[in-house]
């Protein structure tokens, strides 16, 4: 059972993920229309991943007996400059999801919510990864500067990438 500021902080979460999803599909759609084709993929995988994420804290408010409230998701921008740019933003954008994890887990925590808390683990370490797969990109971008055959080959590692749905969650095997 969820108390009422736990599901008001749940169904935020669900607009943030959703806002993501929508980032990365501008950001897709960006990079298809500079020509990259690879990162067009990434990031088409990117928000495939962020649907997960909306629909994983949606089944679980429903699962615990509470309400989830759909809100307007906030336009994302169309351009982002150069694919280092693009870079940049999303880790930016990943480095202020985590601090909403954090604060998620900090009020499951404050409200004893122990379910909740357990079943936050799994974006708090989903969040270490997305961080450090950005990270590693921006280093390789960084490497190869304005240079054409570098950033050819980072496409082209970037076009191979395929998405895997999450396992569900065990709340939602029940
Ligand atoms: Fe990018 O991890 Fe969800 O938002």
């Amino acid at each position: 059972m969820l108390n009422k500021r736990m599901v008001k902080a749940l169904n935020m979460q669900i607009n943030n993920e959703l806002y993501s999803a929508y980032l990365y599909l501008s950001m897709s759609a960006h990079s298809t229309f500079i020509g990259m084709k690879g990162f067009a993929n990434w990031f088409m995988v990117q928000y495939q991943e962020e649907m997960t994420h909306a629909m994983k804290i949606y089944d679980y408010i429903n699962d615990q007996g509470g309400q989830v409230k759909l809100m307007a998701v906030a336009e994302p921008p169309a351009e982002f400059g150069s694919p280092l740019d693009m870079f940049e933003k999303t880790l930016k954008h990943e480095r202020f999801i985590t601090k909403c994890i954090n604060d998620l887990v900090d009020l499951a925590v404050k409200e004893k919510d122990h379910a909740t808390n357990i079943f936050l683990q799994w974006f708090v370490t989903e969040q270490i990864e997305e961080e450090a797969n950005d990270n590693d990109i921006i280093s390789k971008l960084k490497l190869v500067g304005k240079e054409g055959n570098g950033l050819f080959m980072i496409d082209k590692e970037l076009a191979a990438r395929v998405f895997t749905p999450p396992a569900p969650s065990k709340e939602s095997q029940a």
